[in-house]
């Protein structure tokens, strides 16, 4: 493996010489996260019990189950490589942080990797309880008291853990516990994009937590740029 990995080293440095620009090579997927059919509409959440995070919001924010935008764009759907890439063997460096904040979770989704280091935050003047609901990892809940320096955790198995505070009943998110750094998640356009994947033949997999998922099959030759798009199925309230 060694040897492999010396060797691609030796060549990207040959390469490095002869092309004006280096970077990695592979090739990208790009596409759009879409819905067909009216989504249930978010709810306004009422804050009124945590007076101190209700400040925090001039403008009632609503429940963040389904979040769309323009043109059926749907946001916060993980698009990642479930097969065909091998996995991370060892976690990246940088943590992977939830910050809590006006009684919501930023961002809403958390992607990670196994065993990557989550920094878990509390911004607010106010208690928090952080509860994954894990099946598959060790369930854990920790209360976090306002100013009290983050905490780490992580997750030694991939798995999709739905995330509640024990004090908040409306703060919900979702840690998205993933074997490989080829992930993303869907922005306020829907659109996504996985840059510098090998030549090879991938399943990709788009994971809604309302919605479900969806997996497309993609193969991948030289520095190509494919163009795959889901369309989920809006679930009726
Ligand atoms: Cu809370």
């Amino acid at each position: 493996m060694r040897t492999k990995l010396g060797c691609v080293a030796g060549l990207a440095v040959l390469a490095a010489s002869t092309i004006v620009f280096g970077g990695p090579s592979g090739g990208d997927i790009s596409g759009k996260v879409t819905y067909e059919g009216t989504p249930a509409r978010q709810k306004p959440i009422d804050m009124s019990k945590e007076p101190s995070c209700a400040q925090q919001h001039p403008t009632p924010i609503t429940t963040e189950t389904v979040v769309v935008g323009p043109g059926n764009a749907l946001q916060n759907v993980v698009v990642y490589i479930s097969a065909g890439a091998p996995d991370e063997s060892s976690p990246p460096n940088q943590a992977a942080t939830v910050t809590q904040k006006g009684c919501q979770y930023l961002p809403h989704v958390i992607p990670m990797i196994v065993n990557q280091e989550l920094k878990v935050v509390n911004a607010d003047p106010t208690s928090h309880n952080i509860h994954p609901l894990a099946k598959t990892n060790h369930e854990w809940n920790k209360s976090q008291p306002p100013g009290t320096p983050p905490f780490s955790e992580k997750f030694d198995k991939p798995e999709f853990i739905p995330v509640k505070c024990n004090i908040h009943p409306w703060m919900h998110s979702t840690f998205a516990v993933l074997k490989n750094s080829h992930y993303t998640v869907s922005g306020e356009d829907g659109s996504f994009s996985l840059p510098n994947l090998p030549p090879g033949k991938y399943t990709l997999t788009a994971w809604h937590e309302s919605y479900g998922e969806q997996t497309q099959d993609v193969a991948i030759s030289g520095s190509e740029t494919k163009t795959i798009n889901f369309v989920f199925k809006a679930k009726p309230y």
